[in-house]
């Protein structure tokens, strides 16, 4: 699917201000993105925000090595402050849900709202949509976006786009890894992004409570539908007894659909504000986007997350019955 970039370049033609976001709970092709598309604009001599609902996970710092660039809403920046913004851009993201707190002044805002992305499920967000839901990541979509409109890729820029592509891709070891996923990167990587730099940061750093709620997770771990399925939950009380946090939860459902026979794999994780945020993978063709539909969820056919109410032990026989349904079991 190619992207007609015009809507961009015209915009970027006619605004100044922009403004840049992305979703809640962002992980490495949010933030990898913002960088990509903030250094494009910027190219073309645009004031630029990053505004997040979220705080940057501390596993992402090194894309903001001078702690300048990711601006969190409703600590570090009240509305009042962006109402001098004249654009917005969205990344990663088609759902009203996944802007969080920052949903409000998004609804509220009066300029040009323009959405970037690469998910199937997409709610009517008053905005022009740049979207190609065969693309990797987003952060393939921003590479695009630089080629269209004649940038040039700086180290900065590099580092965030490579860092986007390869975690949205499991590190090019995702079935959505394709040729011209490993050219992208090759062409990041000559641009200066320090492959073997990134990967150490996110990968061979850790905390003692990430790696002790490591533990606690895969001791939750449970088999359903004669192991076919496979689950796990982090409770608040995992994360204060660990002393992770939750950002630490990334990846984690990765390890759930690693066992041997699994075709599904699901992650519970209570939420301090109340509610369940889960995960959900696939090995075999079951499509989680569409599973998870009905519990107002959304993703893609390999992965998918949705956010349930609480408690625990009521919105997660739920999900597992919607699963033994939809695999016949
Ligand atoms: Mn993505």
């Amino acid at each position: 699917m190619s992207i007609d970039w015009s809507p961009l370049s015209d915009v970027i033609a006619t605004r100044d201000r922009f403004l840049v976001t992305s979703h809640v709970r962002p992980d490495g092709d949010a933030l990898g993105s913002e960088v990509g598309m903030v250094g494009l604009l910027r190219q073309k001599g645009k004031d630029v925000r990053v505004v997040n609902a979220s705080r940057t996970p501390p596993r992402y710092d090194f894309l903001d090595p001078h702690g300048t660039l990711f601006e969190h809403y409703g600590t570090q920046v009240t509305a009042d402050d962006l109402r001098d913004r004249e654009a917005i851009v969205i990344l990663d993201l088609s759902a009203w849900s996944q802007l969080g707190d920052f949903g409000e002044f998004v609804r509220g805002f009066q300029g040009e709202r323009i959405v970037i992305d690469h998910h199937v499920s997409q709610d009517d967000m008053g905005a022009t949509y740049l979207k190609d839901t065969s693309a990797e990541a987003t952060g393939t979509l921003v590479v695009r976006a630089v080629h269209a409109l004649k940038g040039t890729f700086t180290p900065e820029m590099s580092t965030g786009l490579l860092t986007a592509i390869a975690m949205d891709t499991g590190w090019f070891r995702h079935p959505n890894t394709r040729p011209s996923t490993l050219l992208t990167a090759a062409e990041l990587i000559a641009s200066g992004a320090k492959i073997e730099e990134i990967y150490r940061l996110l990968f061979e750093r850790s905390t003692l409570g990430r790696l002790r709620l490591l533990g606690e997770t895969l001791s939750s771990l449970r088999t359903d539908c004669d192991g076919r399925v496979a689950y796990a939950t982090v409770t608040l009380d995992d994360l204060t007894r660990t002393g992770a946090i939750p950002q630490d939860t990334e990846d984690l459902v990765d390890y759930t659909v690693s066992i041997d026979g699994v075709e599904v794999g699901l992650l519970f994780i209570e939420q301090a504000r109340g509610g369940i945020k889960m995960s959900a993978r696939s090995r075999k063709g079951l499509d989680c986007s569409r599973l998870l539909a009905p519990f107002g969820g959304g993703g893609h056919k390999a992965a998918a997350g949705a956010t349930l109410p609480g408690p625990l032990s009521e919105s997660l026989p739920k999900v597992l019955e919607a699963v033994r349904v939809a695999l016949g079991a």
